[in-house]
C-alpha cells in the first residue's frame, strides 16, 4: 500500500500529513489489533500539527504483524463496523514495525534520546504480575534477570528495565511509560513491576537504576475503551473489496472510542486531546467504572454466552435472559460500589455499553473475551463482589459470571489462560456443583482469600443451574 496510489480516493480517509516528514518519538510494545485501532489512530490525528510523535512498534511473541504491515511501510486500514461507522481510514503513524528478533531491539530503541514515550498493549498476562507484584518465579523473568545487560530481554518488564538502564547510562533524558491495557492503576502497576525487577537485580545494578527511574520516569495511568475484535478473514476480504487491493494488516473496530489519561508526563506528550482524548489528574474513578461495568458485563456475556452456544457477544445479547443479567450486574451489583466522577452519567454509560455489545456488525467472539479469565476475574468481578459482601449485599449477578467461568473452565476441551493446566487439574472429576466451586475457589492465584459463605452458596446455586 502506498499513499500516492490512494491519494486520488475521496472515499478513504488518509493521513493529513506526509509520513516522510514524521519522526519517531514513541516506542510501542505489543503491536496487536487494539494498538492499531486506538493509540495509533489518536496519534495519526495529531501528527499533522506535531510530526515528532511517530511510532516505532514492537511485536512481542511472533513476527506476524511485522510481516503484515512492514512491507506496507507501516500503513494499515481501520474498518469501522456498526452504527455511525466512519469511512475506511488509512493510518500512517506507525513508522517502524519490528519483531523481537529485529535489530535494534526494543530496549535499544527505548534508549534513543529522541524517544520520549513508551506505550504498551501486551494483554494482562504480558505483565507477569502475581499477588500485586512481579512474578519473580516466572522462568522468563528469572532468565531476563540472570542475563540482564547481556542478552535481549524476552519479557515486557525486562525490555522496559533494559531500555531504562541503557537510557540512564547514555544520559538520554526523562521518559514516560504509558500502559494501555485493562489493568487497575496501570501506570502505578507497571512502575511497581519495573521497581520489583530492579530490586531483584544485584544491588550495584538495581539500586542506581531504581533511583534514576524515580527521578526521570513518569508512569501515567490511563483508561482505554474501544472494542476491537481480532481481525477475521471476512474483514480482510471486505477491506480488499473497499480498497481495491489487499491490506494484510487491516483491523476492524466499533466507531466508539474513548481514552482518559492521567496528565503526568516526564518528557512531553502528543496533543491527543485534539483527537478526543481526555486528560485528567485522577483516572481511578473512570477506571473502576469501566472495569466493573463494561468489562465485568463483557465477561458475564462471554462465559454465559459461550455456555449457551453463542459465538459472539452480539448473539449473546439477543438472548433476553443474558442481556438482562448483564444489565443487572452493572446496575445492581457494580454501580453501588463506584465513586463516580462529577458529572458522570452512569445511567447513560450503562445504556451505551449494552447498545455497543448488541451491535451485530461487530463479530466479537465470546471465546476471545473469555480468554485469560484467571487474570480478568479478580479485576473485573471479584473486587465488586468483595465490596458488596463487605457492605452486607449479595452480588448475585457477579456470582453468576464467576460461576459461568467455573463451568466454562470445567467443560471446555481447551481454555486459553496462563493458568489453563492448573485450572483443568482443579476442575477435573468434580462431579457436583459444590465440588467444582470448592476446587476452583481453592486456586489461590485467582481467589486469594478464604471464601465468604454467602458468596460460596451463590456460586454453587448458579453452577448447579449452569451445569
Ligand atoms: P492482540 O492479540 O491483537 O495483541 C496482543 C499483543 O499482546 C500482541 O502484541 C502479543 O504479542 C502481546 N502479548 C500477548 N501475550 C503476551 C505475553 N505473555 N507477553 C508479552 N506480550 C504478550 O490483542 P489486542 O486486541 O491488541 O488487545 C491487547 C490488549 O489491549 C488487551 O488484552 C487489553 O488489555 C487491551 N485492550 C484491548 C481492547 C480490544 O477490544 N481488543 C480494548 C481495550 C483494551
Ligand atoms: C474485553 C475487552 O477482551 C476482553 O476481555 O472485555 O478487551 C474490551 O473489548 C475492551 O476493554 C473494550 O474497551
Amino acid at each position: 500500500m502506498t499513499l500516492p496510489i490512494l491519494g486520488a480516493r475521496t472515499d478513504i480517509r488518509l493521513p493529513a500529513y506526509d509520513p516522510a516528514d514524521v519522526r519517531v518519538g514513541i516506542v510501542h510494545l505489543g503491536l496487536g489489533a487494539f494498538h492499531r485501532a486506538h493509540q495509533a489512530v489518536y496519534t495519526d490525528d495529531v501528527l499533522g500539527s506535531d510530526p515528532t510523535w511517530g511510532i516505532s512498534a514492537y511485536t512481542q511473541r511472533s513476527a506476524r504483524v511485522r510481516d503484515q504491515i512492514g512491507p506496507q511501510h507501516g500503513l494499515f486500514t481501520v474498518l469501522e463496523r456498526g452504527n455511525r461507522a466512519g469511512p475506511l481510514r488509512v493510518v500512517g503513524s506507525i513508522l517502524e514495525a519490528r519483531a523481537p528478533s529485529d535489530g535494534p531491539g526494543a530496549a535499544e530503541r527505548i534508549a534513543d534520546p529522541t524517544i520520549r514515550l513508551v506505550t504498551l498493549t501486551v494483554t494482562e498476562k504480558g505483565y507477569r504480575f502475581r499477588g500485586g507484584g512481579l512474578d519473580l518465579r516466572d522462568p522468563l523473568i528469572q532468565a531476563d534477570l540472570a542475563r540482564f545487560g547481556r542478552d535481549r530481554p524476552r519479557t515486557v518488564v525486562g525490555q522496559l528495565a533494559a531500555g531504562l538502564e541503557l537510557r540512564r547510562r547514555g544520559d538520554a533524558g526523562p521518559l514516560s511509560i504509558l500502559p494501555c491495557d485493562n489493568l487497575p492503576a496501570n501506570g502505578a502497576t507497571v512502575r511497581r513491576l519495573v521497581r520489583d525487577f530492579c530490586a531483584a537485580l544485584p544491588t550495584a545494578v538495581g539500586d542506581p537504576l531504581a533511583a534514576w527511574i524515580d527521578t526521570e520516569v513518569a508512569f501515567p495511568s490511563c483508561v482505554v475503551d474501544r472494542i476491537v475484535p481480532s481481525t477475521a478473514i471476512v474483514d480482510l476480504d471486505e477491506v480488499s473489496r473497499l480498497l481495491g487491493f489487499d491490506d494484510a494488516g487491516a483491523v476492524v473496530s466499533e466507531p466508539f472510542s474513548q481514552w482518559t489519561v492521567e496528565d503526568v508526563f516526564a518528557a512531553g506528550r502528543p496533543a491527543w486531546e485534539r483527537a478526543g482524548a481526555v486528560f485528567t489528574t485522577d483516572v481511578a474513578p473512570y477506571e473502576a467504572a469501566k472495569l466493573r461495568l463494561l468489562n465485568a458485563a463483557h465477561s458475564l456475556l462471554a462465559y454465559t454466552g459461550a455456555l449457551s452456544g453463542h459465538d459472539t457477544i452480539a448473539r449473546a445479547m439477543t438472548d433476553p435472559v443474558l442481556a438482562d443479567a448483564a444489565r443487572r450486574l452493572m446496575a445492581e451489583d457494580a454501580v453501588p460500589t463506584l465513586t463516580l466522577p462529577d458529572g458522570f452519567d452512569v445511567e447513560d454509560y450503562q445504556r451505551t455499553i449494552l447498545l455497543r455489545f448488541a451491535d451485530p456488525a461487530l463479530g466479537h467472539r465470546t471465546n476471545q473475551v473469555a480468554a485469560d479469565g484467571s487474570l480478568k476475574l479478580p479485576i473485573r468481578l471479584l473486587d465488586t463482589a468483595r465490596d458488596r459482601l463487605a457492605a452486607g449485599g449479595t452480588p448475585y449477578w457477579v456470582a453468576l459470571a464467576v460461576a459461568a467461568w467455573m463451568v466454562y473452565v470445567a467443560t471446555r476441551d481447551t481454555v486459553q489462560d496462563p493458568l489453563a493446566a492448573r485450572l483443568a487439574m482443579a476442575a477435573a472429576g468434580r462431579d457436583t456443583p459444590s465440588a467444582l466451586v470448592d476446587a476452583l475457589l481453592a486456586v489461590r492465584e485467582v481467589f486469594p482469600e478464604a471464601p465468604d459463605p454467602v458468596w460460596r452458596e451463590m456460586l454453587i446455586e448458579h453452577a448447579a443451574k449452569l451445569l
